[in-house]
């Protein structure tokens, strides 16, 4: 029976794979709890929930007690995060520091990378969060990377083009996640006649194109193996392909800009928009900014296409990407 969630019940699920606390995670768990439709179909479901209020509850409770402990989650920053993924060695932590200001270690040899580090990729005036990861392999993972996959926007998988092995160690991490409810997918969603089940948005990063036998390699990818995700050919070392790749993780972050402006200034502040994701409301770019001007709002002021300069709107009015706002508490 198919589960029939709300609009609501999704909007907290978003909410919850992209919680940065374990408070949060709770909230937006009790959240969904109270939205889902109580029938048949959603017994496991809730079930599920429950479960997982249950052991939150425990966690903050622990966490408490021994604050040293505390949550090791990475705060979330800019328009959005991508994480990569990918075995031993396919180019994770050059790429990274490529797209990014980040100095990761870099070596010719496998398991380089030991923890997972964030850094920002700057996109025009905007920055998205990128996550560099370990390697994974058929006999080593990390387990709590599943929580990264299903709370990231994008996941970049690699494919080494340098590795005469690269398309089965591709293929062993896919399999891992296959068989967990943490899933690679084209776009980001649920399923809802599977539950529990979630699928992140994901590309294919072919690196190492410059290797001579990169061609070779690709072809016998696609012979061997079946993959549906829209794919990037780059190299890394040399810097080909890296435009194209950076404006789709970008794009894949389904952000907006808005820039504000102080009801008491002339011109607008263009120096530092703020990252919204599309369909955001002039209550959401409240809350992003200040608690407080998001609970005395009133009104709006907008120049932007959707509307005539200067148009008065309120806290549900949708923005469009590069909209000013003048709040108005
Ligand atoms: N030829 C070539 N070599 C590359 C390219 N990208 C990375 N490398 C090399 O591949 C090796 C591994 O690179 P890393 O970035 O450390 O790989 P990684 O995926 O982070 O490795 P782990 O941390 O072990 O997971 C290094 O010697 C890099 O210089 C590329 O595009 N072309
Ligand atoms: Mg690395």
């Amino acid at each position: 029976m198919p589960a029939n969630l709300t609009q609501q019940y999704h909007k907290a699920e978003q909410r919850y794979r992209e919680a940065s606390t374990p408070e949060e995670e709770f909230a937006c768990l009790q959240e969904m709890l109270k939205e889902i439709p109580k029938h048949k179909g959603t017994d496991k479901l809730q079930a599920d929930l429950k479960q997982k209020i249950s052991r939150l509850k425990d966690e903050i409770a622990k966490a408490k007690s021994s604050p040293s402990r505390g949550s090791t989650k990475i705060p979330r920053q800019g328009a959005g995060r991508c994480v990569f993924i990918g075995a031993p060695n396919t180019g994770k932590s050059k790429l990274l520091s490529k797209l990014t200001r980040a100095t990761p270690e870099i070596g010719d040899y496998p398991f380089t990378t030991r923890a997972v580090q964030p850094a920002m990729m700057p996109w025009e005036d905007v920055a998205v969060q990128i996550i560099d990861t370990p390697p994974i392999t058929r006999d080593v993972f990390d387990p709590s990377l599943q929580n990264l996959v299903r709370g990231a926007d994008l996941i970049a998988l690699f494919l080494d083009l340098g590795n005469d092995d690269g398309a089965q160690e591709l293929d062993d991490i896919l399999k891992i996640f296959q068989n967990s409810k943490t899933r690679f997918g084209p776009e980001t969603c649920i399923d809802e006649n599977d539950i529990g089940v979630t699928y992140t948005k994901t590309i294919l990063v072919a690196n190492k194109i410059d290797d001579p036998d990169a061609a070779d390699r690709q072809e016998f990818f696609d012979s061997e193996f079946e993959f549906p995700f829209e794919r990037f050919i780059i190299s890394a070392e040399t810097g080909q392909g890296l435009d194209e790749l950076r404006n789709a993780i970008y794009a894949a972050m389904n952000a907006i800009r808005v820039y504000t402006k102080l009801p008491t200034k002339k011109e607008p502040d263009m120096d530092k928009p703020f990252s919204l994701k599309q369909g955001s409301t002039v209550l959401d770019l409240a809350e992003l900014i200040h608690k407080d001007i998001a609970a005395n709002l009133k009104t709006a002021r907008i120049w932007g296409t959707s509307v005539h300069p200067g148009t008065v709107v309120k806290g549900d009015h949708e923005l469009q990407d590069r909209d000013v706002v003048e709040i108005q508490t």
